[in-house]
């Protein structure tokens, strides 16, 4: 039984023996499936763990917004544009929670901010990828939130209290966005243009491989997995949760009648999975490093908003002192 890295710069985890008596507690409360909450003991290294985890995981809500913010003035129909501007907006409510959540820690909300403007925090680099036509927001509907949803309903079941809960919500929200996507697909599928198909063809054929991305680096190449497991702050493996959207994602596919761009793509009769061609891990690697094809449009953008929404904020923080004065007098 281990639980926690031993301190020496190896990749080895504390046996139980090693641990201290809180630490054991700690673990064995993990072990037992009980909720860590806000004010219980934890290891530094389980906060630390979290406040990443989950202060990356609310700046992708957030820079997820810019990608389909784009075309919220081009979506083709009233319906469409609702829709759209709807998801966008839980997206931002997907934002807040996680925040919240993150509080709920002891981390700062502007410092963690401010790290994702200095360029030192990181995203999911899937939305460093740009949105070129309107089938893009049924792609990214469809294959970015299913991606997500795949990691978020297992992280519902989360070691940490306020983090599984947040994720329950979030799941909710997240299906209905999946489902709407899916259904601009289906639609250009079904009754549109040879010129609309091949734009869904073509959305597939740019999002397909960035989408598989999103699970992270295999597991033995993963450095932060092995501890996360053991804290079950994270319930399946990258690698786990990537076979499972495959294994979900190609019949619906097959359905809309369009293609992979992977010609190792078939299924296994003797796994019972699909198999599936090798990531480039390059290309992920250098849109981690800040090099992908719209990393610094995000964070200009973000960077922009806050900067010219310093006013409102201002004016927020000026009428909450005077109505203070007010209602003391
Ligand atoms: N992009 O040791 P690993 C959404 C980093 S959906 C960027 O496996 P971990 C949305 C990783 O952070 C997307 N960075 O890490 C959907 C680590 O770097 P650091 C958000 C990535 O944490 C629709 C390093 O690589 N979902 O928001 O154990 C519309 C080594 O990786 C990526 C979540 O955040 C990546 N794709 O596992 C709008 C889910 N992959 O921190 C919005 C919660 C890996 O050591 N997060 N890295 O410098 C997780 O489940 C886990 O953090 C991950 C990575 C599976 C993503």
């Amino acid at each position: 039984m281990y639980a926690q890295m031993v301190d020496t710069g190896t990749k080895r985890l504390k046996t139980l023996e090693e641990m201290s008596p809180e630490e054991r507690d700690f673990q064995e409360k993990i072990d037992a499936e009980t909720k860590i909450e806000a004010k219980n003991w934890m290891p530094e290294g389980y906060r630390k763990t979290l406040i990443r985890q989950i202060s990356q995981h609310a700046h992708s809500e957030i820079v997820g917004m810019l990608p389909e913010g784009n075309w919220v003035t081009r979506a083709p129909t009233l319906k469409r544009k609702l829709q759209l501007m709807a998801k966008i907006q839980d997206e931002a409510g997907h934002g807040l929670y996680l925040y919240s959540a993150m509080e709920t820690l002891g981390a700062d909300r502007d410092e963690e901010i401010q790290k994702l403007h200095d360029g030192k925090a990181k995203y999911s680099s899937i939305f460093n990828y740009p949105t070129l036509n309107w089938a893009d927001m049924g792609a990214v509907g469809w294959l970015v939130d299913g991606a997500a949803i795949v990691n978020q309903v297992v992280l519902q079941r989360t070691s940490y209290g306020p983090y599984s809960r947040a994720m329950v919500r979030i799941c909710k929200e997240e299906s209905f966005h999946q489902r709407q996507g899916y259904q601009i697909l289906l639609d250009m599928m079904r009754e549109g243009t040879q010129e609309q198909k091949d734009m869904v063809q073509d959305a597939i054929n740019r999002l397909w491989w960035p989408a598989l991305m999103m699970f992270g680096p295999h597991d033995d190449e993963s450095p932060n997995s092995q501890q996360s497991m053991v804290w079950k702050i994270k319930r399946k493996s990258n690698d786990e949760l990537r076979q499972m959207f495959i294994d979900q994602t190609v019949p619906q596919l097959e359905f809309l009648g369009c293609t992979a761009p992977d010609p190792d793509l078939k299924w296994n009769e003797e796994t019972g999975h699909y198999d599936f061609g090798e990531i480039n891990w390059k290309e992920f690697y250098d849109v981690l490093k800040g090099n992908g094809p719209c990393n610094r449009e995000r964070i200009g953008t973000r960077r922009k908003a806050i900067d010219e929404g310093a006013w409102v904020r201002d004016a927020a923080v000026a009428y909450a002192a005077k109505k203070q004065q007010r209602d003391a007098a």
